[in-house]
């Protein structure tokens, strides 16, 4: 399938382009008013990338039904086109994050060629020991990593290595690694021991690390176990990643805690341990929603990336997250909502960007409360899409993503090419 031609992506600019030049004007004289070179916040944008999990440009769904769209990928490679056609538009999404077994394929080469054709590489590659696969041994329904029973949990971790062999050959740099394990009965799991079979599984796979792999461990509270997890917090998740060494860090998924937590809080702690891995983002109203970044509650987002700038700002030894979304898409075309989620997470990075961190840390370290506060939403509250804009236009993307995607007719062109398939990998992680 042809992707966008250039062509259509600069017919839809040429409309844009003059206000668009204004507007950029005009923000960078607010910027510099307060001190803020408006060109030094761009190349910093520019230079940010959030990785599209694979599944995520298949329509998600819920535990009662899931409503497909045209034109869904059937196969990997079909995802790694809609992935391209995100890239090729929003210009912030470079890297696809897999995930097995639903990503395998015949030949690793031929996929990591398809990639290297669409401008695309591969980020942490996610293993599956959450649901049985076709012909396996041993069912995970009572556990895979910390099951009771040995023989299963080391086909976990046999599945587990296999996921490493697959990221070596298509370059990816880590393996996250989320077990849905837990119980749903009080009494139903010694919680110390299932702990305990958690730490001798992952042990083996992190001694199957590549010298230059990190190994991210995404805890969850609840779902599918409800009454307790194995890895239900990053508590839980911060000893195991300290259990098993400086390669294990903690993956934070922003859908996968306990309401009105503070997640931004949970960052900086991670920060100061060394023991941040990265993120998957998605938002939430209730629980683990995976509605699309910055959606619901865009502030908190800010928040998380006000945490992320300062460590960077501070220069924390290690400091080296890896971004990620990760959604489930139930009412929108999946390549819409990914291209305005990673157009969110780069605007709360931007506004960021903005914080004056002298006057915040005079603010704080002279505990004048009002001041701080305001200081953050001094940042938060800029408009920054027109930084965003340009820094899409600059890199050959388009200034209106969906704008465009919608006038390219790609969805229609996909559903002709594609003949609808029953079984599609997708699901929330
Ligand atoms: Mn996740």
């Amino acid at each position: 399938m042809a992707r966008i031609p250039k062509s259509a992506i600069d017919a839809h600019n040429d409309g844009l382009l003059r206000h668009l030049a204004e507007d950029y004007g005009r923000l960078g004289e607010r910027l510099a008013r307060r001190n803020i070179d408006i060109e030094r916040v761009r190349e910093q944008v520019a230079r940010f990338g959030v990785a599209i999990p694979s599944w995520g440009v298949g329509t998600g769904g819920t535990r009662f039904a899931r409503f497909p769209g045209a034109g869904e990928p059937r196969h990997v490679f079909d995802k790694l086109e809609d992935c391209g056609v995100i890239q090729q538009l929003a210009r912030a999404t470079p890297k696809v994050s897999l995930h097995i077994p639903w990503d395998k394929c015949g030949d690793w080469s031929e996929l990591r060629q398809a990639a290297d054709a669409l401008g695309l590489s591969f980020d942490a590659i996610n293993s599956n020991t959450f649901s049985d696969q076709k012909g396996q041994a041993h069912s995970y329904k009572f556990g895979s990593l910390t099951h009771t029973d040995a023989a299963t949990r080391a086909q976990a971790v046999a599945h587990n290595l296999e996921c490493i062999e697959i990221g070596r050959k298509i370059g990816s740099k880590a393996i996250t690694v989320w077990v849905g394990d837990g119980s749903n009965f009080p009494g139903q799991q010694h919680f110390r021991r299932a702990f305990e079979r958690y730490l001798e599984s992952t042990r083996q796979i992190y001694a199957a690390l590549p010298g230059d792999w990190r190994m991210f461990l995404e805890h969850k509270i609840c779902e599918p176990a409800f009454y307790s997890t194995v890895i239900q917090d990053w508590g839980s998740s911060f000893l195991a990643a300290s259990a098993l060494g400086s390669k294990a860090q903690c993956l934070v998924d922003l859908g996968h805690h306990a309401p009105n937590v503070n997640i931004e809080l949970i960052v900086a702690r991670l920060v100061a341990a060394g023991k941040l891995a990265g993120f998957h983002f998605n938002d939430s109203k209730y629980g683990d929603d995976d509605l699309d970044a910055g959606s619901v509650a865009p502030y908190r987002l800010f928040l998380v990336f006000n945490e992320l700038v300062a460590a960077a700002h501070e220069k924390v030894a290690g400091f080296d997250p890896a971004y990620m979304l990760d959604q489930s898409h139930n009412v929108t075309d999946p390549i819409e909502s990914l291209m305005t989620s990673a157009a969110q997470v780069q605007r709360s990075y931007a506004q960021a960007l903005l914080v004056d961190r002298a006057a915040l840390d005079a603010a704080q370290e002279s505990n004048d409360a009002l001041m701080a506060s305001q200081l953050l939403k001094a940042a938060f509250q800029t408009d920054v899409d027109v930084l965003l804009q340009r820094v899409r236009l600059d890199a050959g993307g388009a200034i209106d993503p969906v704008g465009a995607y919608r006038a390219s007719g790609y969805r229609r062109q996909a559903a002709e090419e594609r003949p609808a398939v029953q079984e599609s990998g997708g699901g929330i992680v």
